[in-house]
């Protein structure tokens, strides 16, 4: 069922070239020349220009973007009670590993009336993208919100793209009911009905109705990413979000069962969605096929699914021995990384590059998808390698305070002068020499 990748014969020692690990083809710079003119038309025409698009692409009228609050009461008013209290578990335990992410602002005193104080500063205001269309993410809003408001984030917008819901016509126009629910949950009040390049470029240029943000975060499909990357200068961004991926690193102790169910999970959500198994043992690659072949002819999303399991991007990788199936991991850096082995803590602790590590048979990569605590949105297309997931950190500032007092400054003025001469910078010297009269104080 899946492509096979065989490294059982290459030096299992060496690093593993990437190139070996193929990727969803995503032409971030193809949509570039598309949401080019629509981010200037947002710029000149604010939510004119938005109303226009949500007609085009969204195939719904608009008057203006921002949601009513009685919408928001209504959608909390109506949302199944099963899926508020699971919204409610997610949310809970998002808080609890967030709230722990907030790092104490602290000083280092560099010498006696000399300090450097890291102090740790919440964004002003922040947009939140949460996606719609194929499938709508209720937890991606929770994923979003909690850091935001964990950080101490003041003023914090959700955008989603507005839809029709069969069933639900008081919210035609509007994002999906259950996003509005959530949003209206966590306690959100300013919500958008935009979606695409359109929506990044509202929260980057500002309209009538929203007031710029100084960073957007969130997933969405290849004109977010596009508008993303056209933008980021005028506005902050997390990441270019990519398809998701999962890696599963298995041995002949797991369960193909397991292993097969988790792959479909994430291949589930796209047909660009990437799904890798990486093994010593052969006989498992094969259970698995078995597996896959049983699971996604049951699964209700089969057509994506074997699309997502059929391309490119999606194979089994055969290694020599777990040691080299390490090195497979670290150089394909996962967004998810399934750890299914023998003493799975402990290969796990060898990881240097992914997203998130699900550790042993009990943490399935959807566990975290809503309700381990743990982020759901996490770098991908292998920036896994340099990037974290959304946290509390994205959403702070460490701003340096330096305070030195005249004797701290005289122990180290010769230094400043020495090295602003070395770097042809006089004038900076000078800033220095000024405090002490022109004259550098000796060395004592
Ligand atoms: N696996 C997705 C997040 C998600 N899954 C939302 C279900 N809903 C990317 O990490
Ligand atoms: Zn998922």
């Amino acid at each position: 069922m899946l492509k096979r990748i065989d490294l059982r014969d290459d030096p299992a020692s060496e690093a593993v070239d990437r190139a070996l690990l193929p990727r969803a083809e995503l032409d971030v710079e193809a949509a570039l020349e598309k949401v080019r003119p629509i981010c200037e038309d947002v710029r000149h025409r604010g939510t004119a220009a938005l109303v226009d698009y949500a007609l085009r692409f969204d195939g719904v009228t608009l008057t203006r973007t921002r949601v009513p609050a009685e919408a928001l009461a209504r959608a909390l008013e109506e949302l199944d009670p099963g899926v508020r209290a699971a919204l409610e578990e997610s949310i809970r335990r998002a808080r609890t590993v967030h709230a722990a992410q907030r790092g104490e602002d602290h000083t280092v005193t560099v010498v006696p009336g000399g300090t450097v104080t890291e102090r740790w500063v919440p964004v002003e205001r922040v947009g939140l993208y949460v996606p719609g269309g194929q499938a709508v993410y209720p937890s991606s809003v929770v994923m979003n919100v909690v850091p935001a408001q964990e950080a101490g984030v003041r003023s914090l917008a959700v955008t989603s793209p507005p839809q029709r819901t069969p069933g639900v016509e008081w919210s035609d126009g509007l994002p999906h009911p259950t996003i509005l629910a959530a949003c209206a949950l966590l306690g959100v009040d300013e919500v958008h009905a935009a979606g695409g390049a359109q929506a990044v470029a509202m929260f980057a240029h500002g309209t009538e109705e929203c007031r710029p943000v100084r960073l957007v975060t969130g997933p969405g499909n290849v004109y977010v990413a596009a508008a993303k990357r056209l933008l980021k200068g005028i506005v902050g961004i997390d990441a270019e979000a990519g398809p998701t991926e999962i890696a599963v690193l298995a041995d002949g102790s797991a369960d193909p069962v397991l292993v097969a169910a988790d792959l479909i999970s994430q291949a589930e959500h796209d047909e660009l969605a990437a799904a890798v198994l990486v093994t010593p043992s052969e006989a498992l690659a094969d259970a698995v096929d078995a597996e896959l072949a049983t699971q996604v002819a049951a699964a209700r999303h089969r057509e994506r699914i074997t699309a997502a399991l059929g391309g490119r991007q999606s194979y089994t990788v055969l290694v020599a021995d777990l040691d080299q199936g390490l090195a497979v991991v670290d150089a394909y850096a996962a967004e998810h990384l399934e750890i299914q082995t023998e003493d799975a803590a402990g290969v796990a602790a060898r990881v240097t590059n992914a997203g998130a590590i699900f550790v042993g048979p009990h943490a399935p990569v959807s566990l975290g998808d809503y309700c381990a605590g743990s982020n759901h949105v996490l770098p991908t297309g292998g920036c896994a390698c340099h990037s974290s997931g959304l946290s509390v950190r994205s959403f702070l500032r460490g701003v340096q305070v330096v305070a030195y007092d005249r004797e701290a400054l005289a122990g180290v003025a010769s230094e400043v002068v020495t090295l602003a001469e070395a770097e042809d910078l006089p004038a900076h010297g000078s800033a220095v020499r000024a405090r002490f009269e022109w004259k550098v104080p000796p060395r004592t």
